[in-house]
């Protein structure tokens, strides 16, 4: 991607977070609080993700228990940085592997991962300004509530999300109901891994991988790599690698996880109003019939009636003929229309030398009808106006 693009992206993202910002404001005290802490929560993340190193990519391996996260952690690093565990008890604690550590404690101490490897460069892959971190993490399934709860919390954090399932475990509904499906809207930065293919007859591998790719479909994942590994054999590793290298060479996953995430709020706010969601008319996106012509003329036409336009006209139609019989008519009308009054002097519009801003016209005042006719004209027009568009 081009700096001009990642600029583009960049100010895109500062757009949809001050609007996201915008909406949340508007919506305090009228939705309820818990969706309200939701988005800020989510506003609050952005901020602190983007004020750190927009230069490193955080990549976390999430998987339940025995999927292989930490042998893969290790088969990508090309090295043994991570314990794989044959027993229990398992990864506890989340453990960073780093290209490129210029820079990342800020990011890592709020990520708070204190266990912390610098890795040592990979042809082709990472080497020191790749700015890629690797986090081996804690199954999401554990029977410890400590270890669910960091893995949640580095689910909404990382910038790519790397799903590590196995051929037993791969179509379980916890990992794709609590999980996959809600972060659909997180396609772009997610990868899933079926690792330990060597335990498949060669013949199945194919199979497995099309109905996981059907399941995620379902999950609204349509679109996400799914990639075959053996983190023992080795097999695949170099496509699971080459895929993470890809999104961190890019640089822009962090906008696309932070974009991601201001769509799901978005959406979750749409939802809570009332709003339609998905489609264009979610999150605001709804588009205002506008001011037609006919409804243009109609408001005209009542402002005039209640200005009392109607009345001058036919005063002056009246005032018009009653000269122009005075001028030309045959002599006997014109000498009758000397003792007609005009219309307009009667409504006192026609005084030689009159001044505006002293002689009051002889119109009727605006009523209280008059004020009624106005504003039904004024709310009608409205009403036509913004029908169709977003409360
Ligand atoms: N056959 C086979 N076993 C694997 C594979 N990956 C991991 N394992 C084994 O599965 C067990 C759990 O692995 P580990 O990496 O600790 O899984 P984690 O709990 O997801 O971190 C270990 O005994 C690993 O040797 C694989 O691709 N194939
Ligand atoms: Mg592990």
């Amino acid at each position: 991607m081009s700096r001009h693009a990642a600029a583009r992206e960049t100010s895109q993202l500062d757009r949809r977070l001050e609007a996201l910002n915008s909406a949340t404001e508007l919506a305090s005290g009228v939705l309820p609080e818990e969706i309200l802490a939701g988005v800020l929560q989510v506003l609050d993340r952005a901020s602190s993700r983007r004020s750190l190193s927009g230069d490193h990519t955080v990549v976390g391996f999430f998987g339940a228990t025995g999927s292989g996260k930490s042998s893969l952690f290790n088969a990508v690093s090309g090295e043994e940085i991570a314990t794989a565990a044959v027993r229990r008890p398992t990864t506890t604690e989340p453990l960073a592997g780093i290209w490129g550590v210029q820079g990342s404690d800020a990011l890592l101490d709020w990520l708070e991962v204190r266990k912390r490897h610098a890795a040592a460069p990979i042809k082709g892959f990472a080497d020191d300004d790749t700015g890629l971190i690797l986090l081996d993490l804690p199954d999401f399934d554990s029977t410890r509530a400590a270890n669910r709860e960091i893995v949640q919390r580095m689910v909404g954090l990382v910038d790519v999300l790397v799903w590590v399932l196995d051929p037993q475990k791969y179509a379980d509904a916890a990992v794709h109901n609590d999980f996959l499906a809600p972060l659909s809207s997180h396609g772009a930065v997610t990868i899933v891994v079926l690792n330990q293919i060597d335990r498949l007859p060669e013949h199945e591998v194919r199979p497995v991988l099309e109905s996981l790719t059907a399941i995620l479909a379902r999950d609204g994942l349509g679109k996400v790599q799914v990639l075959g590994a053996s983190a023992v054999l080795g097999t695949g590793v170099d496509k699971v690698r080459a895929a993470i290298r890809q999104v961190a060479m890019q640089r822009k996953a962090m906008s696309q996880r932070l974009a991601a995430d201001v769509t799901l709020a978005a959406a979750r706010l749409a939802e809570a109003s009332g709003l339609p969601t998905g489609g264009t008319t979610a999150a605001g996106g709804g588009t205002a019939a506008g001011a037609t012509a006919a409804a243009k003329a109609r408001l005209a036409g009542e402002l005039a009636a209640a200005a009392n336009v109607p009345l001058v006209v036919d005063a002056v139609a009246r005032s018009y003929r009653l000269e122009a019989t005075r001028r030309t008519g045959w002599p006997v009308t014109r000498w009758l229309a000397r003792f007609r009054p005009d219309p307009l002097r009667r409504l006192n519009l026609r005084r030689e030398g009159a001044k505006p801003e002293l002689n009051r016209t002889s119109l009727p005042p605006a009523g209280a009808p008059e004020q009624a006719r106005t504003d039904a004209a004024v709310r009608e027009f409205a009403e036509a106006a913004s029908a169709g568009a977003p409360g």
